[in-house]
Order: structure tokens, then C-alpha cells, then sequence
């Protein structure tokens, strides 16, 4: 058995040579080390003919926060296995897995440098046709394929116990459902926001239904998620849509990942207000990620409704009536969810570039205030959100 140790860009080779000609690179190799997420390694190594791979190591704490912060190595394996199951169901939207080896809680993967990262690419003020039918296609069909719709009860219980992910969960539970609604050292928000901060938790209805979205994480294990839906976890051209990093991934409520994505370009949408000065460009940025919006909601609600209809493989979960009324609550929940993503993002630990990236104090400040209180009003409003149709009418009616 190989014995953890930290990679640097001498050991990521030597590992891979040690593969032998497992991955078509040539020698000599190079390799440098580009990660700049909250948790992992990330080495690119290439040869001289351009072929490369990436190597992704996870840290035994949380890289954005430092060793202070420990984290399981397994993370790794959660990351590799979720990537294979999704892949089985979603091998166009799903990153290629090389090679896994957990006791180094290393993964090699296809390298998707020639794609960009869509969070920088939304940034940029890029747009993508294919972006929400191809994320909505990949969330309904791993979803559904991985829930009780379709795994008999004794697999999909061996799968829940394979994916139990305790301590990537606990994050999850934490910066999403505790720390933003109480006071809390991870908390970070410019003093400037103390008073919405303040109006946020200081009402009831709000923190009754953030409760009620941690009570349905908590327990409601319906399909394998991704668990990071963000738009950093999303490589795209105008061809290609591929979604990498479900280390936190685990048994959870489907509506989650929906509401994350969802989230992430409501994220965007907001901040496009303070970094796209022309006005007729914003408008446009701005009903681009709307129309993403709204064709995700509706390629997920009718994916599910297909995938349902045909191929429910569970004698009374077929039943029409408890397919619509399984659909509807997934939409309600993801609204849910994707409240406590821009309120999580905005005054949390983990901040997103969208928002970050504005210089303009002023601005700024006009930006977090509606990501606020646009999560707010999704969390209370959420139980209106039964369908696309009306998901769409109540957002529309928040942003205007
Ligand atoms: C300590 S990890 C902070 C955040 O980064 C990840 O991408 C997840 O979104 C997590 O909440
Ligand atoms: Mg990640």
C-alpha cells in the first residue's frame, strides 16, 4: 500500500511516469502546479507534442483556510467514483476519469484547458448556447438515475453507505445553513452590510424555512448530487459542456444541485450590473442569463418528466400523479437551495469572483444588497415555485 505524501510537481511526474504509457505522453514530460480552488492540488503535466493530463491531489485540510482547517483525504475517492457513476449516465457532460488511486487521494483526469471555466468565461461576458440544456440534461439524468425511481432499494442503500461523505457534508451544512443566519468567525461581509445582515437574521419566517432546506439536506438522500453545482465547476465552448469536482458529492435532495446552479448565474446576473457599464451590453448579459435560467428549469422539469414516464422502474413511484408531485417539489426545493447560495456567497466564507472582482466599493455594496435580497425572497417564496412557469413568474417579478 503507497503511503500518503504531498505532491509537488516532482513527485505528480515521477508518479506518472511510474504509470508507464497509460495516458499517450511522450517523454519528456513537464508539469507545474495551477490550482486555485478552496481545497485541492491541481498539476497540468504535458508533453512536448502538446498532450497533457491533470493530476488533482487532495490536501489534508482545506487549502483556501490552511492546515488549521483538516479535511479528509477520501474526498478523493468521493470526487473519482461520483465522476464514473455520472459519467456512466452522462459521458458527454462528465469529465474523464484516467486513473484513481485512494491511497494517495490522487485522480488523474482529462485535461479541458481548451475549454474555459464558465464562472471566468460569464465574467468576461461570454455566452454559450448549449450552457443550460446541457446542464439541465446532465443534472435530470444523473439525478434520476441514481434515485429510487430507478435503483432498487438494497442498491441504492449500498450506494448512500459508499457515499456517506460526513465531513464535505458538514461544509456544506455549515456555510450554507448555519453560519450566514448566526454569528460566526467564517463570516465575511464588509461592515457596510451589518444592517441587512441583521434584518436577515433577525426574521423568523426566513430562518424557519433555512431550517427547514438543512432538515431536507440532512435527510432526504434521493439521488447521488454533484454537491458544488457552481459555474467554477463547469468547463464550456460553444460545443462542449463539461461538469468537474463533485467531491462533496453524497445522498442528498435533487433539488440541491439544480438550486446551485441556478444560484451561480443569478450570482452573475446580479454583479453584471457593476461590470458591464454599457448599458444595451448588460441588458443583453442580463436576458442571456435569464433565458438560461428559464431554459434549464424547463429542460430539467421536462428531462425528469420524460425520464420518469419511461423509465421508472419502481411499481408505485410510476404512478403519474406522484411523478408530477415529485417534480414540483424538486423545483420548490431548488428555489430553496439556490436562496441560500446567494446568501451564502455574499456575507459566507466562500465568495465568488462575480462579486469579489468589483472594484467600485459603491457598487459593490448595490450588488451584494440585491443578492441578499434576491436569496431571501427565493427562500420564502420558494413554495410557489411548483413548476418552471411559475419559477420564472416569481423571478421575473423579483428582478423588475
Ligand atoms: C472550505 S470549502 C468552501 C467552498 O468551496 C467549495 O467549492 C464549496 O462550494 C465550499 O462550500
Ligand atoms: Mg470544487
Amino acid at each position: 500500500m503507497t503511503q500518503y505524501s504531498v505532491f509537488d510537481s516532482e513527485k505528480a511526474l515521477g508518479y506518472v511516469a511510474s504509470l508507464g504509457s497509460l495516458f499517450n505522453l511522450q517523454a519528456p514530460l513537464s508539469c507545474y502546479e495551477f490550482g486555485d480552488g478552496n481545497l485541492n492540488l491541481v498539476f497540468r503535466i504535458s508533453d512536448s507534442a502538446g498532450r497533457s493530463i491533470i493530476l488533482k491531489q487532495a490536501l489534508p485540510y482545506a487549502r483556501c483556510v490552511g492546515e488549521s482547517w483538516p479535511l479528509t483525504l477520501d474526498r478523493a475517492r468521493i470526487e473519482a467514483s461520483v465522476l464514473k457513476l455520472h459519467g456512466v449516465v452522462c459521458p458527454e457532460t462528465t469529465v474523464k476519469v484516467l486513473h484513481q488511486n485512494d491511497q494517495l487521494a490522487l485522480t488523474i483526469l482529462e485535461d479541458l484547458g481548451q475549454l474555459a471555466i464558465l464562472r471566468t468565461a460569464l465574467n468576461n461576458g461570454e455566452t454559450y448556447p448549449k450552457l443550460s440544456k446541457d446542464i439541465a440534461t446532465h443534472l435530470a439524468t444523473t439525478s434520476f438515475n441514481y434515485s429510487d425511481f430507478v435503483l432498487t432499494p438494497a442498491k441504492k442503500k449500498s450506494l448512500v453507505s459508499e457515499f456517506l461523505n460526513p465531513e464535505l457534508c458538514a461544509i456544506t451544512e455549515e456555510l450554507f445553513f448555519d453560519d450566514p443566519y448566526h454569528q460566526h468567525e467564517r463570516n465575511d461581509f464588509p461592515i457596510t452590510l451589518t444592517e441587512p445582515v441583521s434584518a436577515l437574521r433577525n426574521n423568523a419566517q426566513l430562518r424557519l424555512e433555512v431550517a427547514k432546506l438543512k432538515a431536507k439536506f440532512l435527510c432526504s438522500p434521493q439521488t447521488l448530487l454533484h454537491g458544488d453545482v457552481h459555474t467554477g465547476s463547469i468547463f464550456v465552448d460553444a460545443n462542449t459542456t463539461k461538469v468537474i469536482d463533485p467531491e462533496f458529492g453524497f445522498f442528498g435532495p435533487i433539488g440541491f444541485d439544480l438550486g446551485s446552479f441556478v444560484g451561480n448565474l443569478l450570482l452573475n446576473y446580479c454583479a453584471q450590473q457593476a461590470r458591464i457599464e454599457s448599458l444595451p451590453q448588460r441588458r443583453q448579459m442580463q436576458t442571456y442569463l435569464i433565458s438560461c435560467i428559464a431554459e434549464c428549469l424547463l429542460t430539467f422539469e421536462q428531462s425528469w418528466q420524460t425520464l420518469a414516464n419511461t423509465h421508472t422502474q419502481d411499481v408505485t413511484l410510476r404512478d403519474p400523479a406522484y411523478i408530477d408531485h415529485f417534480i414540483s417539489s424538486i423545483m420548490q426545493d431548488a428555489m430553496g437551495y439556490c436562496g441560500t447560495e446567494l446568501i451564502r456567497r455574499t456575507i459566507g466564507l466562500a465568495h465568488v469572483a462575480d462579486i469579489e472582482g468589483i472594484e467600485d466599493k459603491t457598487a459593490r455594496f448595490a450588488v451584494e444588497q440585491h443578492t441578499l435580497l434576491l436569496g431571501e425572497q427565493l427562500i420564502l417564496n420558494s413554495s410557489s415555485c411548483t413548476s418552471q412557469k411559475n419559477t420564472m413568474q416569481l423571478l421575473l417579478s423579483l428582478l423588475n
